[in-house]
């Protein structure tokens, strides 16, 4: 039996969660309109679902594992392993009020009413907080409530904040934060954990190039020490000797998050020429 692993059918994780199987080199052959599809490189199937679906089909086997926001594994209270982070679909379960509110703290929502999608987090942060309110369980469009006075104030996702100013609301407590996951069922057969660890083992390699940038710089040799002494790298940067007499070509690795700052001071030691190059994959 192949790897069974859940994916968004359709909607914002979907098109990154395939391309992450496709990154890791799994070819899919999906018929139209099918809710199962296998790879034909790799001991997988993939089965397409609603997110909300997700968590109770993995953790009762119809699927070994999956791919979904962290809100949505938060919000379904059922035994399952997150065993990656996979650095797609970040966003806020906030809390939010009108904008004319003179807001005092999260006090404020003592016995008001919330409209929400995510009962479960919601519940147990205001429990928390010591704050006993009246949750409203709506499915969509969870922003308008206020606006037509079915709620004091609502608790949804937040990504750029724009679908909230524009039903003239403010974020006034962040309840999590959510990014996509990978979800596993505890206790896989040895075989499907064996293609569950290869599969993780492709992300990885996919996630640390997706992080980082391959760098080619030309350095005088009396500035190499200075330059290396910037460069991570790998391990330490490859220096190669160049044709022109006296000068260098240093090869490393940078970090996404430090890229800028990295090449400011590079050139400020003495770098020229600098090449930035995508990577594809970094196995370690
Ligand atoms: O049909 P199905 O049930 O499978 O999908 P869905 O409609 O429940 O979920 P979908 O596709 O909208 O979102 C899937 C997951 O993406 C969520 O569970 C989150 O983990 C993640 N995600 C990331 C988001 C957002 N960003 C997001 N911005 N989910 C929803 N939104 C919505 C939010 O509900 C609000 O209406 O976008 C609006 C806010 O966006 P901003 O940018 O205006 O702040
Ligand atoms: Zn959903």
């Amino acid at each position: 039996m192949p790897l069974r692993i859940a994916v968004q059918k359709s909607g914002r994780l979907s098109e990154s969660s395939l391309s992450l199987l496709k990154d890791c080199g799994i070819r899919i052959q999906r018929g139209k309109n099918a809710l199962i599809a296998p790879a034909t490189n790799f001991d997988l199937e993939v089965l397409y679902l609603r997110d909300d679906d997700i968590p109770q089909y993995v953790a009762d086997g119809t699927a070994d594992c999956g791919m979904l926001g962290e809100n949505v594994v938060a919000e379904h209270e059922v035994k399952v392993v997150s065993d990656r982070k996979l650095g797609f679909a970040g966003c806020r379960l906030s809390l939010a009020v009108p904008r004319y509110v003179d807001y005092p703290g999260v006090a404020y929502f003592q016995g008001k009413k919330i409209a929400t999608s995510y009962p479960v987090i919601l519940n147990e942060f205001l429990r928390k907080q010591g704050v006993s309110a009246e949750i409203h369980e709506i499915s969509g469009s969870v922003e308008i409530a206020p606006n037509i006075g079915l709620a004091d104030g609502i608790c949804d996702i937040v990504s750029t904040g724009s679908t909230l100013f524009s039903n003239g609301l403010k974020e006034v407590e962040r309840v999590m934060r959510s990014e996509a996951v990978l979800i596993s069922r505890p206790g896989l057969p040895a075989e499907k954990r064996t293609v569950l660890d290869k599969l993780l083992f492709r992300m990885d390699a996919v996630q640390r190039a997706s992080d980082a940038k391959y760098i080619v710089m030309n350095v005088p040799n009396a500035k190499i020490d200075a330059v290396r002494s910037i460069l991570p790298g790998i391990k330490s940067p490859t220096v190669f000797p160049l044709a022109e007499e006296g000068w260098s070509a240093i090869h490393s690795v940078v970090e996404e998050a430090h890229f800028w700052d990295i090449i400011d001071e590079v050139r400020a030691a003495g770098a020229e020429g600098i090449v930035v190059m995508p990577i594809q994959k970094m196995v370690k």
